[in-house]
Order: structure tokens, then sequence, then C-alpha cells
């Protein structure tokens, strides 16, 4: 039995309850983190603790946990729950409140951390490939609600993603308000175009993926040619291989896009490379 983090206290997952007041539920007032834990290890703990309080501070929720405390919180967690290989999420709400969006009524922002097990996509996956469509929802305005921040509102996601599994594709591909490529529901995308490694940059609208910067640095230190900055589905419809990048898929290839075959319709080299490269750095 899982034991949950609320608050300074673990307790029994039946007894991890939260007020049906919260704003968490009531607006999607929060934020959150999913994170990997491989060998018994907190994967990118700084960078995922950083983009957090970067997130709840960019929605002027105040944590009240120091980083420190924070990390220690989740160092706790994991142990508690004896997880070797698995996926922490953690949860900041604005805590319970009345029934108005007014942050002054609102008590104690709420702490949840639960580590678990993760469900991983069929490693078929990993050796066909993943095949994408476009979505009609498009991404956040970045003047409506940043897409830097991790918060509980995802129904556009949400709504991407439910265009992608009605077209029987386990992920799609969101556009920003200006019609450039931005990412996935729940991944940064990448593509490769006579030999350099291309992908959106935070200034079209995306999260800024902590796999998304593993990878960079992983090409980078392998002398891959990179751009970031904006692209279309032209750039992707044409180029020799894709692959997407979040802490649930790793390193995983798309092999089509709206029913165009992308390169030779393979994971390609460049892709295989580094997944291998993601591969060592995390079982190392
Ligand atoms: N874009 C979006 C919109 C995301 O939500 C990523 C890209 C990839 O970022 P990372 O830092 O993971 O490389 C995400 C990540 C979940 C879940 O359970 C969602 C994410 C990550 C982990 C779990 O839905 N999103």
């Amino acid at each position: 039995m899982p034991s949950i983090y609320i608050n300074g206290q673990l307790v029994p997952k039946e007894d991890a309850k939260i007020s049906v007041y919260d704003h968490g539920l009531l607006y999607g007032d929060g934020v959150f983190e999913g994170i990997r834990v491989y060998g018994g290890k907190v994967f990118l703990h700084q960078e995922h603790t950083d983009r957090l309080y970067e997130s709840a501070r960019a929605i002027r929720l105040e944590i009240p946990l120091t980083k420190d405390q924070m990390q220690a919180a989740v160092e706790q967690t994991v142990k508690a729950n004896n997880l070797q290989d698995g996926y922490v999420r953690l949860v900041v709400t604005r805590g319970a409140g009345s029934l108005g969006l007014d942050i002054r009524r609102t008590s104690q922002p709420q702490v949840i951390i639960i580590a678990d097990t993760i469900t991983m996509y069929p490693k078929q996956v990993y050796e066909d490939g993943l095949r994408l469509v476009t979505a009609s929802t498009i991404r956040n305005h970045s003047q409506a609600l940043s897409p830097r921040i991790k918060s509980l509102n995802y129904l556009n996601n949400i709504m991407a993603k439910i265009e992608g599994t009605d077209q029987g594709c386990e992920e799609a591909l969101m556009l920003n308000h200006k019609g450039e490529v931005a990412e996935c529901t729940g991944d940064n995308v990448f593509i490769v175009y006579r030999g350099v490694l291309k992908t959106p940059s935070p200034e079209s609208g995306i999260l800024e993926g902590l796999t998304r910067n593993a990878v960079l640095k992983l090409a980078r230190d392998a002398g891959i040619p990179i751009y970031e900055g904006p692209l279309t589905r032209h750039d992707i419809y044409v180029a020799d291989e894709c692959f997407l990048t979040g802490t649930a898929a790793e390193v995983i290839a798309v092999t089509s896009l709206d029913g165009r075959k992308i390169g030779d319709g393979k994971p390609g080299p460049i892709t295989r490379q580094l997944l291998d490269l993601f591969r060592k750095l995390t079982r190392a």
C-alpha cells in the first residue's frame, strides 16, 4: 500500500484526502511536476524543484516549504514507498477556499507527493515509432496562460489528446496561435533535417521540458548541430527523423504525422543514438 505525503504527513493511500473546497479541484488552481526515479535516485531533482517553484511563482502561489525541505520530502516519500524505478507526482494546490475565485479566501496551499510505479509505452512502440496527428486544439496562448507554467489546468492538452486517441494515436501535435509547431500534449517534439537537430524554442509557447533539455545537452556533447526556433508542420513533413521527449516517454520516435510518412517511416539513426545516450544517462 503506497504512502502518500500530504502536508508533512505520510498517510496510507485511502486516507490521502483533500477538501472538495480546494481551489486545485474547483479551478485547477495549482501546479505540479512529474519526476522519474531511476535506481532509487530522483532524476533531475534540482531542475524539477526549480521548475515547480517557477510555476508557483508565476501563478502567485507561495509554497510553504523551502526548496531543500521539498526535496527532503520527495526523498522521504520515495524511501517510504521503497521505490527503485518509478514516478513521483508532486502537486501543490492553492488550498481550501470559498466558492469564489478570490485567493485571499483560501487557507493553506496543500503539498501532495505521490511515489508510484509508471506505465510506459509498450517496448514495440520504441522499436516501431509513434504515429501522430495534428490537433485542432491549439496550445495555450502565452498571454492567456503561459505554457511554461506546469499548472493543474491541462484541459486544452486533454482536448488535444482526445483528438489523438479518437484517431488511434497515443499523442497529438499541438500548434501555437501563430500556427507554428509547439509540442505534443505531454511531450516536446524534435526533428532531424539534413543532420541538424531542430526543436521549437520556449518562445514558440511550450513547456520547457527537462527531458528536452537533457537531450539537447546529450546532442551538444555528441557534436550534433542544434537549432532552437520556430518550426512549421511542413518542417516535420519533410524531416528525415522526428521524435518526442518527456518524463514518461523518455525518447520515442515518430514515424508519421497526419498520415504522412516521416523519413523512411522507421526510427532514424540520430533518434536511436539519442535514445541510447539517454538510457545510459538514466540507467548508469
Ligand atoms: N510538454 C508538456 C505540455 C508537458 O506536460 C512535457 C512537454 C515534457 O516535459 P518533461 O519535463 O517531462 O520532459 C510535459 C511533461 C502526466 C505527465 O502524468 C505529464 C508530463 C510529464 C510527466 C507526467 O500527465 N508532462
